[in-house]
């Protein structure tokens, strides 16, 4: 059992961690029989939003803000993206990519579970913005980072210009770690999916499991290990493509 008034949350000037035992509910515009945790957004730091939506049987999301891009990956039960005349099935580890201002809708006829990132398109004069996709993370084949077979990167959205953000899921066979501490511009979102392990972030080292959430500032030191039996696993967001000014 939990220690009345301890939890690993900890919330420091470049970095979050937000453990499941700290998660607040709430309900947001567009959103019915449905409900949404904030893991980030501006008040904390970020230059966009990541929320985990738990849909009940019925449960629906409308579009996003004016302007603003959306990704969606099912963790749990079923959800159906309609946009246009078409429907799309998407089941764990299924993903939509939903670029501003197409309209459209996510509904649950299940209970099921999706994590929404957001993040106003940033245009890039000559470049035409990117087309609405869905795709499924199981056929995707890993990558080793760095050349280490121990740690597979999957990408899940086209690493080409028109995009201005990047999400992968991470996949480290125990015992694997990241080969330095990483600094740099970009800013991370990051759920855990499988497994854990030590993340470092900055000058503090905490063990981490699957659920729970971390924001990383820009430059924010960061390094994993992966710990237990089984594969450590998670979904990374990341600013990219576009000029630090
Ligand atoms: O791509 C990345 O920046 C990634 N290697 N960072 C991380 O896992 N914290
Ligand atoms: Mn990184």
């Amino acid at each position: 059992m939990q220690q009345l008034g301890f939890t690993r949350s900890s919330v420091q000037p470049d970095h979050a961690l937000l453990t499941p035992d700290t998660f607040i509910r709430a309900p947001l515009p567009g959103i019915s029989k449905a409900t949404a945790i904030v893991h980030t957004a501006p008040a904390l730091g970020a230059a966009f939003t990541e929320y985990t939506v738990e849909f009940e049987a019925g449960g629906r999301v409308g579009p996003a803000p004016e302007a603003v891009q959306r990704f969606v990956y099912v963790l749990e039960g079923e959800v159906v993206l309609e946009a246009g005349r078409k429907k799309h099935r998407l089941k764990p580890g299924g993903y939509a990519y939903v670029p501003a201002d197409v309209a459209h809708s996510l509904a649950s006829s299940q209970p099921s579970r999706a994590v929404f990132i957001e993040k106003p398109y940033q245009e890039l004069e000559g470049v035409e913005p990117p087309k609405l996709f869905v795709g499924d993370e199981g056929k995707i084949p890993g990558t080793p980072l760095g050349g280490d077979e121990a740690l597979q990167v999957r990408v899940l959205i086209p690493d080409v210009m028109p995009h201005d953000f990047q999400v992968n899921t991470m996949t480290f066979a125990p015992g694997a770690s990241l080969a330095l501490v990483e600094i740099h511009v970009m800013e991370h979102g990051l759920l855990m999916l499988q497994g854990g392990g030590i993340y470092r972030l900055n000058e503090k080292w905490y063990p981490v499991q699957a659920g729970d959430f971390i924001y990383m500032a820009p430059y924010c030191p960061q390094w994993f290990g992966a710990l237990g039996k089984t594969p450590a696993k998670y979904l990374l967001y990341k600013d990219w493509n576009r000029h630090p000014l």
